[in-house]
């Protein structure tokens, strides 16, 4: 193994603050809420919070288009809230790891105010303005969120670029000023006792609008060398890239400790087996089990010592795991839960834990648009109206994948608004928290909440967890996936079935095993040779 670092040993938690914990009423998270949730989270065992941004912002979308990065949002609080946040994290042994949005601001960052006012303006160049050509835009780019990726600004009659909203217009790269004032915010959070930064679409600062180049452009490397060196290089810190289009040689890229770069990326891969090939999100095709198992295992092997994974199903962008692999019906919810759990958290790289994974919160299907708030559904509903699909298609679409899934307020009780406001919450909170919720799963020593807490302990107690070999065991049922840890002289199996049908498992090399480290079932020996496995049961064996 390479030189330790804590971001290798511990899981990190990722609080989405706008849903966590409102503490004033006002039905929107905040500092302070979190702030009261730091037990809870000290009690899960996690190291280290990721904090999606908190930065001010006009909330075009919730707080990734941002207006002052040295400045707290006003509905999340002060910054001396900021300041106690971090204080009283570090009082009980977690890490505050920083959002941070570079690729772009918002439109009402004082930089674009400035930018904007005339071509001659000392800001004009933080961001990338075009001449029309012929009339029009520029060239064919896209925004994320539908549309051309170019706006017209009739005040200098030029387009300005944005890969996402209107309201988030890319930034400059090229400029070192740019640069350097982004050096100077970096290192006035790590100034604030900060234990790192999760970097939002960092693949796209090295973009070529001209060229049509968004993503890994040629001075990207360049660029995250750079700010190694003026910031954080000489720090431990944790620095985790949101890397959308990276294969194993490009995390390396990134990843690897000669390079000085970056400790790890986030990669989606795996979270792309679900739709049609060469198509958007929207367009939904069963999951692939042994695809997942290719994917996953390729993953586990490809970085060697040239780099580090992150390990996660689920975020603030991303449908819930349980609706999404799994089975949240009633039959089916806390095993399959608990499978995707133990099946993660037992590979090489760090655990990420978005909030409710935990407690198995689950998508949040809506009846019509009126009750969606992300940006991005939003636009893509009215964009494919437009070219005339059903609504009722585009409808699906949104219930399975769309971003509202993964924000609905935090279910910490079955009282009103599951104990997540006093006020009316900002989105609405899924109807199933009177069943799903913190509180019943602290009381349940069988809970969600309790297996990731073991898994979380057996990471931070068992050095095989973190540095082990991995090994996929081909030999299983389709829907089975089986993988081998070893290190030293120990091995752990770790067996998860990805079905709601029972599967046999015929292992006849390990025999008869009775030192279970984890399951989702009771379970106490196995008899590999020939064990029948349940729907989505899953554990973790100590091998003789
Ligand atoms: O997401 C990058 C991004 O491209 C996602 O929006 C993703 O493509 C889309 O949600 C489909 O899953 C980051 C942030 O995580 C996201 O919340 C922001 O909206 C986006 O960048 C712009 O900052
Ligand atoms: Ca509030």
């Amino acid at each position: 193994q390479g030189s330790i670092h804590w971001w290798q040993t511990v899981a990190v938690y990722q609080i989405y603050p706008r849903s966590f914990q409102d503490s004033n009423g006002d039905g929107i998270g905040d500092l302070q809420g979190i702030i009261s949730r730091l037990d809870y989270l000290q009690d899960l065992g996690i190291g280290a919070i990721w904090l999606s941004p908190v930065y001010k912002s006009p909330n075009d979308d919730n707080g990734y288009d941002i207006s002052d990065y040295e400045d707290i949002m006003t509905e999340f609080g002060t910054m001396g809230d900021m300041e106690e946040l971090i204080a009283e994290a570090k009082k009980r042994q977690i890490k505050i790891v920083m959002d941070l949005v570079v690729n772009h601001t918002s439109d009402e960052h004082q930089w674009f105010i400035e930018s904007r006012k005339s071509k001659d303006n000392d800001y004009r160049d933080y961001y990338i303005w075009r001449d029309p050509v012929d009339g029009h835009e520029p060239n064919d780019l896209r925004s994320t969120f539908g549309g051309s990726a170019w706006q017209f600004d009739s005040v200098s009659g030029q387009y300005y670029l944005h890969l996402f909203s209107k309201k988030q217009p890319d930034l400059n790269w090229e400029n070192l000023k740019v640069r350097e004032q982004v050096w100077d915010m970096m290192n006035f959070w790590i100034d604030k006792g900060v234990g790192g930064f999760r970097m939002d679409v960092i693949d796209l600062i090295g973009k070529e609008p001209d060229k049509g180049i968004t993503g890994n452009g040629p001075k990207l490397h360049d660029y995250l060398q750079e700010m190694n060196k003026q910031t954080f290089g000489d720090k431990e810190l944790l620095t985790v890239g949101e890397t959308w289009g990276a294969t194993p040689e490009i995390a390396k890229q990134y990843s690897d400790p000669s390079r000085h770069e970056l400790s790890m990326v986030f990669q989606f891969e795996h979270c792309g087996l679900d739709q049609q090939p060469d198509k958007d999100k929207w367009d939904l095709q069963a999951l692939s089990v042994p695809a997942l198992k290719q994917v996953l295992s390729k993953w586990q092997t490809a970085l060697g010592d040239k780099g580090w994974n992150s390990l996660f199903w689920n975020n603030h962008d991303l449908p819930r795991i349980v609706s999404r692999w799994g089975d949240d019906g009633p039959k089916y919810h806390d095993v399959s839960a608990k499978m995707f759990a133990i099946l993660l958290h037992l590979m090489k790289g760090t655990p990420y834990v978005y909030q409710g994974e935990e407690i198995g919160m689950t998508n949040c299907p809506v009846q019509g648009i009126d009750e969606v708030n992300d940006i991005e559904s939003i636009n893509m509903y009215h964009e494919r109206l437009d070219l005339g699909y059903p609504k009722e298609q585009i409808i699906q679409s949104i219930n399975a994948k769309g971003r509202d899934n993964a924000r609905t307020p935090m279910q910490w009780n079955d009282s009103p608004h599951a104990g997540f406001t006093t006020g009316t919450p900002w989105l609405h909170v899924n109807p199933n928290y009177k069943t799903i919720n913190v509180e019943q799963n602290l009381k349940d020593p069988d809970s969600i909440f309790h297996t990731y807490k073991k898994l979380i302990r057996l990471r931070l107690e068992n050095p095989l967890v973190v540095w082990g070999e991995y090994t996929l065991i081909e030999d299983t049922p389709e829907n089975v996936f089986a993988y081998v840890r070893s290190y030293a002289d120990e091995k752990w199996l770790i067996v998860a079935n990805f079905d709601h049908q029972k599967n046999t498992l015929a292992l006849s090399d390990y025999g008869m095993q009775d030192d279970v480290l984890i399951s989702n079932y009771p379970l106490s020996r196995v008899d590999l040779n020939h064990y029948e496995l349940k729907p989505y049961e899953a554990f973790a064996i100590k091998l003789k």
